[in-house]
């Protein structure tokens, strides 16, 4: 008799994560399972081209009996758990919405898990924000966290309960720790893209400047393609463990901007205006990683190097916006 396939199940599908995810597991033969929640408007621009090959559930982290029931009716081997609130500044507005997306949401997938089929492998979204005020650089699986956000601090609680939850009930469960990654599929609010799409638009003649906060703020910035694949790298070990995921080199957003700039022949110097609005009731100055724990046991490395980044994103841009204008005229 012939194994069925693997089957996923994603959450946060049509995020950013969730698409190049979504793809990786396609092209390794698993059946996906998304996630989406109920809206009054379909928004799968990102999974789009993906969408005759995912089956969708309807669920949120919000409602424990929707985890419960696509658990129970889907059976999946996996769980890759990529939904939460996760702008930053959103944090500050939202502070219990995110909690309960990004803290308290992970404990519901978890529990439902244990309740329905402990043996399912779990991976939780954690990130290089919880390293905040940094006591350690760079930082790795043993640094102490100390986040700056709600954001943070949510999933500092979704990083510990993944743990004494492998710890209590014996679970596969996982914790990948991410220090940030982009690409074209980012949300046009992360400064990456902010500042991308923000250059295409100026290239285009349809901006003239380009408004944004901490100029000195320093991130380990890596493509989120090349990312998804360690997430599915730390399920296939027979064990569950933690591990931080980065190309352990970190750049100015001032240096995203002259990269990005060049990329097009222009001066950001021009063109860049520091506006206070978009400053942080408290920043993470400087992130980078130390990923030797993912390269020596996972065998992961990053492929796409800073100026690649920062390159592919312009260019996407620019292609995006030509496509839209060429479209209306
Ligand atoms: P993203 O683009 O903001 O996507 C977030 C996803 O979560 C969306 O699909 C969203 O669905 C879904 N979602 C939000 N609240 C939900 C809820 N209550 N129930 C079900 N789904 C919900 O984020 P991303 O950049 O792909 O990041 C993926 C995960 O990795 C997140 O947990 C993020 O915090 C974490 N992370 C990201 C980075 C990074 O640099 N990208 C680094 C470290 C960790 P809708 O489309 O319906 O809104
Ligand atoms: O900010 C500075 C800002 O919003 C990066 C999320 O995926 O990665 C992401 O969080 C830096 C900050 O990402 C603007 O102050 C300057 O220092 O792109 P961001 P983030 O806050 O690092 C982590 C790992 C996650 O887990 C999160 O989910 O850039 N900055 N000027 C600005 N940031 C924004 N957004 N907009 C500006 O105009």
């Amino acid at each position: 008799m012939s194994k069925r396939a693997k089957r996923a199940l994603v959450t946060g599908i049509t995020g950013q994560d969730g698409s190049h995810l979504a793809e990786l597991l396609l092209d390794k033969g698993y059946e996906v399972l998304g996630m989406v929640r109920r809206t009054s408007t379909v928004n799968w621009e990102r999974i789009g081209h993906l969408q005759d090959r995912i089956t969708f559930v309807h669920g949120d982290l919000l409602d424990q009996v929707s985890l419960l029931t696509i658990l129970q009716e889907y059976q999946p081997d996996e769980v890759y758990n990529l939904a939460a609130q996760s702008f930053v500044p959103t944090s500050w507005q939202q502070p219990v919405l995110t909690g309960e997306f990004t803290a308290l949401g992970v404990t519901r997938m978890l529990d439902a898990i244990r309740t329905i089929n402990p043996e399912i492998r779990f991976y939780q979204a954690s990130s290089s924000e919880m390293f905040g005020k940094v006591v350690e650089t760079p930082q790795r699986e043993t640094t102490p966290f100390y986040p700056r956000s709600p954001y943070g601090v949510a999933k500092v609680y979704g990083h510990w309960i993944t743990v004494n939850y492998r710890e209590s009930y014996d679970l596969h469960a996982t914790s990948g720790i991410l220090f940030n990654h982009e690409g074209p599929r980012r949300g046009l609010e992360f400064v990456t893209r902010k500042i991308s799409h923000g250059v295409a638009r100026i290239k285009l003649g349809l901006a003239n400047e380009l408004r944004l906060g901490n100029l000195d703020a320093k991130r380990d910035w890596g493509y989120a393609g090349d990312y998804v694949e360690a997430m599915w790298l730390m399920l296939q070990q027979d064990s569950p463990d933690d591990y931080v995921v980065a190309t352990g080199e970190t750049h100015s957003v001032r240096e995203f901007c002259e990269l990005a700039f060049d990329r097009v022949g222009l001066d950001w110097e021009k063109y860049v205006v520091v506006d206070e609005r978009f400053f942080r009731p408290a920043e993470v100055d400087l992130l980078v990683g130390d990923a030797s724990k993912a390269r020596r046991v996972l065998g992961w490395e990053p492929k796409t190097s800073f100026e690649e980044l920062v390159n592919l994103m312009v260019d996407a841009d620019l292609a995006l916006l030509e496509g839209k204008l060429q479209g209306i005229s």
